[in-house]
């Protein structure tokens, strides 16, 4: 009798949650699953098993605040990001970090989500762009009374340098963006949105040791000045520094490819992965972000050629390992 086998992308689904949580359940044992040849493979039963401890826990009886589900946080958080209510909100955040949310759980799931919803919104027709507008201020406000908690004492991991190319507005996003970072221990130099090509390349020249760059894309109007960007950095900085691209007009590692990125990360989890494995060594990259993409045929190299060895676009000489280990 053969066993039938979900992917991990197939399991998530199914249990209704994001790859990236589903990831998680694995990587703390809470959903059984085997890795073959570099492909996560999970049973029906174990999604199962799964569902039925997650029932059982959901019905013990509900002590306070202590019990709420992320879902709950979601749904209040996005009526008072559209009603105006920046006071209800803040208590919102407060509330899910006082039952135990970890603070960049917060901003992945609750407070990105509720904006996403809005979004979505927006783009049906249901809500007017002065709704957005709002929720969009009370949400950076928000970030802003948030983000002195993301700090992370001891041994920085590394300096990374973020934003947005010409023409991207989203700079809520790499606000975000740079926090989680931080909360991981990389000192974070964040140019915000709509930052021209040239001055990326004066910020990389100021700063002694980076790790990497992240180039946020949100619209697909700004993917232009992505790629001016990317060849401006190319031709200027490090051979070394890798230029990384994300953000949801990015739609996966071939597109960052195109562009001549020398990575894509989806999400800021996938990002942390790519440049934990950077700053532990090359070859993990592979091993680790690889390993959960399908795309990934690299090669193993640690240095990347010149420019001019490259053919004017970097990424086609370069490691092209993807950094898609996960979701937001
Ligand atoms: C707020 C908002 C705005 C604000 C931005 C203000 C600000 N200060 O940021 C304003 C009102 C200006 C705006 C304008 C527009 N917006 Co808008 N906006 C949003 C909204 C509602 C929330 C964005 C946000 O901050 N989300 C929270 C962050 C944390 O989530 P995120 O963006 O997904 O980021 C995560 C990842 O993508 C990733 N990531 C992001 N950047 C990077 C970079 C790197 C290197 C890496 C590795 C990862 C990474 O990490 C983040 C955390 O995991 C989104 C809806 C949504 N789905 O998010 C629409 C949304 C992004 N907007 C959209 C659109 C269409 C527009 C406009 C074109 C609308 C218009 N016609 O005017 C303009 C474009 C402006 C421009 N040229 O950039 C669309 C984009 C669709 C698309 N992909 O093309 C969305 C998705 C709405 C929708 N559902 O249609 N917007």
């Amino acid at each position: 009798m053969s066993t039938e086998f979900l992917t991990l992308e197939k399991a998530a689904e199914r249990l209704g949650v994001h790859y990236m949580t589903a990831y998680r359940y694995v990587r703390q044992g809470k959903l059984s699953a085997t890795r073959v040849k570099g492909v996560w493979q999970v049973t029906p039963q174990a999604i199962d098993g799964f569902r039925q401890r997650l029932n059982e826990r959901k019905e013990r009886p509900r002590t306070g605040d202590d019990s709420r589900r992320t879902g709950d946080y979601v749904n209040e958080l996005h009526a008072c990001l559209v009603n105006a209510d920046a006071g209800g909100a803040w208590g919102v955040l407060q509330r899910a970090i006082d039952a135990g949310g970890e603070i960049g759980t917060v901003y992945l799931e609750i407070l990105a989500p509720a904006m996403a919803r809005i979004g979505e919104e927006w783009s049906r027709g249901e809500i007017d762009i002065a709704i957005e507008h709002q929720a969009t201020a009370i949400a950076t406000r928000l970030v802003g009374q948030m983000s002195p908690r993301f700090v992370r004492r001891g041994r920085r991991r590394g300096e990374v340098l973020i934003g947005g190319p010409s023409g991207e507005r989203h700079a809520l996003a790499l606000a975000m963006l740079g926090d989680l970072l931080r909360l991981e221990g990389y000192d974070v130099f964040d140019l915000g949105a709509d930052t021209p090509a040239n001055s990326f390349v004066h910020a990389a020249s100021k700063i002694n040791d980076l790790t990497a760059v992240g180039v946020s894309v949100t619209t697909t109007d700004s993917v232009e000045g992505a790629i001016d960007v990317v060849r401006t950095l190319r031709r200027a900085i490090s051979d070394d520094v890798p230029v990384v691209l994300g953000g949801s007009a990015i739609s996966g590692p071939d597109h960052a490819r195109e562009i001549g990125a020398d990575f894509y990360a989806n999400g800021a989890r996938g990002f942390i992965e790519l440049l934990d494995s950077i700053t532990r060594g090359s070859s993990t990259v592979d091993d680790e972000m690889a390993a959960e993409s399908s795309k990934s045929n690299a090669p193993k190299t640690t240095r990347k050629k010149a420019p001019s060895e490259s053919g004017g676009n970097g990424a086609q000489s370069r490691r092209q390992s993807d950094a898609d280990a996960s979701n937001n």
